[in-house]
């Protein structure tokens, strides 16, 4: 069975492009602040296939999304090392932050710990299945090494991520075994949640707009495309937030299938210059999303429209924001596959 989403896996211009959303399960639902009260904090939740799969269904039944994803998150990964991780409603996730004394846990033990998540991604497949969701997609991610090494050196979420930055220049071996280390297993990963049933997996690399471009070539173009590279038939996507004209290199030099967009770049541009067969996604500002009316509507026809000759997936620019009105999503759906 063909459907625009595996039409555009396989590049394929669709016309009409599929459409998810990044978060798109989470905060701003009721029905997900409900469910979330059956734990008592976001990392049990996580770590429960029962709830994970309900949540990642909701937005489906009300939005009939072309794609689920399965909900996790990617500080999962620092958790199964070992580290702490603790998401404080206030503050954001609290880790306790590695420095170049940490000891490196046995890969088999950490992915052990991760194959919860691998559970989730079947008992999915198998739901969406019961639920006559069977022709929609499933995608399983990760956060990026450059990324996942910003939260476990800095201990917490930051503007500019400072610590990252100077441990990355002042203590270079320690960085480069960190990352190296980061690659192979995220690899092995995404490898198990293909394995579990995900159709695709996307490489979420929130920070990599801090890198300067000698970084960006050697701690997240060279990575992903180590991971990419392992992952072989695999359908990879990627987000490089706010990489700028970095994102030429991200596209050309790692052999992902497709890059998903922030909203500072420019979609006609990007479409341009970017390799025709290479997958768009993107890139709707999510505060447009919560603004919602004629200014949405008028802005997610122009990006159908910029991207209509190529194989293109609808999405945000970033994740939808918690204030945002569930109805405002059901239009934007409307909008998008209403374009002709
Ligand atoms: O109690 C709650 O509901 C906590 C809010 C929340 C949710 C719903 C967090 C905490 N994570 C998630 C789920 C999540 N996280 C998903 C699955 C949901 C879906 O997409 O439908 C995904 C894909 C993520 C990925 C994620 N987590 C990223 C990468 C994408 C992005 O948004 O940039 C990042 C950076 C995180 C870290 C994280 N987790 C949670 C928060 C509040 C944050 C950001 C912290 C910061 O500001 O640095």
């Amino acid at each position: 069975m063909k459907t625009l989403f595996t039409q555009t896996l396989a590049k394929e211009k669709t016309g009409v492009p599929p459409i998810w959303m990044m978060r798109q399960a989470g905060r701003y639902l009721p029905e997900y602040r409900l469910l979330r009260k059956k734990s008592p904090n976001f990392l049990s939740f996580c770590l429960t296939p029962s709830l994970t799969v309900e949540a990642a269904l909701q937005p489906m039944r009300r939005f009939f999304f072309d794609a689920a994803i399965v909900f996790s998150d990617i500080l999962l990964v620092p958790y199964a090392m070992g580290l702490s991780v603790v998401f404080d409603e206030k503050q954001g996730p609290l880790l306790s932050p590695v420095d170049k004394k940490f000891c490196f846990p046995k890969e088999e033990d950490v992915l052990e710990k991760l194959q919860v998540v691998a559970e989730s991604v079947s008992l999915l497949r198998e739901k969406m299945n019961e639920e006559s969701f069977s022709e929609s997609a499933l995608i399983g991610f990760c956060g990026a090494p450059w990324t996942l090494a910003a939260y476990m050196v800095e201990g917490k979420g930051s503007r500019d991520f400072f610590l990252l930055r100077r441990l990355a220049l002042q203590e270079k071996s320690f960085f480069q075994d960190l990352i190296a280390y980061l690659t192979s297993l995220l690899s092995k990963f995404l490898g198990l949640q293909v394995r579990a049933g995900a159709d695709m997996v996307q490489i979420f690399d929130t920070w990599a707009g801090l890198a300067d471009s000698e970084q960006f070539h050697e701690w997240i173009v060279a990575p992903t495309k180590t991971m990419v590279d392992a992952l072989q038939e695999t359908f990879v996507m990627g987000f490089a937030r706010q990489a700028g004209n970095k994102l030429f290199a991200y596209a050309h030099e790692t052999g992902l299938d497709g890059v998903s967009l922030d909203s500072g770049c420019d979609l006609l541009l990007a479409n341009e210059i970017l390799p025709r067969d290479l997958v768009l996604q993107g890139n709707l500002d999510p505060v447009r999303l919560l603004v919602g009316g004629e200014g949405m509507r008028n802005e997610a026809r122009k990006i159908c429209e910029q991207c209509q000759h190529r194989p293109f997936i609808f999405n945000l620019g970033h994740g939808i924001l918690k204030e945002t009105p569930p109805e405002h999503v059901e239009q934007l759906v409307k909008v998008v596959r209403e374009f002709r």
